[in-house]
C-alpha cells in the first residue's frame, strides 16, 4: 500500500472528517483502488451501531433522524449519516431537501452527514453504500444512520446492511401497507408511525400492531418482537422512547450471542453475494483477457451448453 493510502487509513481510524467524505467520494466514482483501502477498513471496523431507517417518501424520515442525531448528540455521543436516495438519480433535489432538514447540526464536528449520489454505480447503489458504510464503520462513531427510501427491491437491499432497521410510515395510506408488510416479512426490527399529530395515527399503530403479531405467529423462531411506536418527528415527541427501543434492539442482538452471530453472518452473507456479483459483472464487461473467450466456442458448436459453460465458469472461481 502506498505511503499516501496508508496515511489515509489512519486519517479515517481516527476519525478525521475530510478524509472519510474524501474516501467516499473515491468509492462512489468505483475508484477500483479503494478495494485495499476497504479491506484494510473492514478489519478495523466494527465501532458503531448501523440503524437503517426507511419509509415512503415525505413519511419524516430525514427529520425523524435529525430528531435522533440531536437526542443523541445530547447524550454525549457522536453520529454519522449516510442518505442514499435512488429515486432522484439525477436532481440531486431529494438530497439537498434532507441537507436542509439536517442543517440543526452544521458546525458540529460530532456529527457527520453525508448524501450518497446514486448515479453511476456499476455495481449497483447498494454495494457502494456497503462500502461508504465500511469507510464509516471504521471511525469513533457510535451510531451510523442510513437513510433510504423504502420502496422497492434496491432500497431493502441497502437496509440489509443495517443491524437495525427502522421501518417509519405516516399514518396510513394503501401503498404503505404493502411497505409495512414487506418490512413485517423481512427487514424492520422496529415499526414507527410518524405524523402522530395525524388524527389516524392511533388506528396506525393498531394495524401495524396486529400485522405483526400475526406475522410473529408464522415465524415462532424470531426472539425480538418488533414494537410499534409513535413519533411527531417534527416536535421530538416519542423520540426519546424510540431511541430506547433501538438500544433495546441492539442489546437483545449483543454481540457474542447467538442472535447477533446469526444477525451478522445474515448480513455478511449478503454483502459478500453482492461483492461477488459486481466482480462477475465486472468481468463479463472487461474486454480484455480471455476469460470467457476460448470456451465460447464449443457452446457455439453445440458440443456443449450455456449452462454447462456457467456452471464449469462457478466451479473454477470457487477453486
Ligand atoms: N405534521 C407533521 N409533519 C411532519 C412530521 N415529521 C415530518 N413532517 C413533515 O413531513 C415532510 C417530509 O419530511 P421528510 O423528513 O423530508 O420526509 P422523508 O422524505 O421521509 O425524509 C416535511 O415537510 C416535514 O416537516 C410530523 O411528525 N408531523
Ligand atoms: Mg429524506
Amino acid at each position: 500500500m502506498e505511503e499516501a493510502d496508508r496515511s489515509l487509513l489512519d486519517a479515517v481510524a481516527a476519525g478525521h472528517i475530510r478524509s472519510a467524505a474524501r474516501l467516499i467520494t473515491r468509492v462512489e466514482r468505483d475508484d477500483p483502488g479503494v478495494v485495499p483501502l476497504l479491506q484494510a477498513l473492514h478489519r478495523m471496523g466494527g465501532r458503531s451501531k448501523v440503524v437503517g431507517v426507511t419509509g415512503p417518501p415525505g413519511a419524516g424520515k430525514s427529520t425523524l433522524i435529525n430528531a435522533l442525531v440531536r437526542h443523541w448528540r445530547q447524550a454525549g455521543l457522536r453520529v454519522a449519516v449516510l442518505a442514499v436516495d435512488p429515486s432522484s438519480p439525477f436532481s440531486g433535489g431529494a438530497v439537498l431537501g434532507d441537507r436542509l432538514r439536517m442543517m440543526d447540526h452544521s458546525g458540529d464536528d460530532g456529527v457527520f452527514i453525508r448524501s450518497m449520489a446514486s448515479r453511476g454505480h456499476l455495481g449497483g447503489l447498494s454495494r457502494a453504500t456497503g462500502d461508504a458504510l465500511t469507510v464509516l464503520d471504521a471511525m469513533p462513531w457510535d451510531v451510523v444512520l442510513i437513510e433510504t427510501v423504502g420502496v422497492g427491491q434496491n432500497e431493502t437491499d441497502i437496509m440489509r446492511h443495517a443491524a437495525v432497521v427502522l421501518l417509519l410510515q405516516t399514518p396510513m395510506g394503501g401503498d404503505d401497507v404493502q411497505a409495512a408488510k414487506a418490512g413485517i416479512n423481512e427487514i424492520g426490527d422496529i415499526f414507527v408511525v410518524n405524523k402522530a399529530d395525524h388524527k389516524e395515527a392511533d388506528r396506525s399503530v393498531q394495524m401495524l400492531a396486529e400485522m405483526i403479531a400475526l406475522a410473529q405467529r408464522l415465524h415462532s423462531e424470531r426472539s425480538w418482537k418488533p414494537p410499534v411506536l409513535k413519533t411527531r418527528a417534527t416536535t421530538g415527541e416519542g423520540v426519546a422512547e424510540l431511541a430506547t427501543h433501538i438500544d433495546r434492539c441492539f442489546a437483545a442482538h449483543a454481540e457474542g450471542t447467538p442472535a447477533a452471530l446469526q444477525r451478522a453472518r445474515t448480513r455478511m452473507r449478503f454483502r459478500v453475494g453482492e461483492i461477488l456479483r459486481d466482480m462477475l459483472d465486472r468481468r463479463m464487461r472487461s474486454q480484455d483477457g480471455q476469460w470467457l473467450e476460448d470456451l465460447l466456442d464449443p457452446v457455439i458448436a453445440r458440443e456443449t451448453d450455456p449452462y454447462a459453460l456457467a456452471e464449469k465458469m462457478l466451479e473454477r472461481a470457487a477453486t
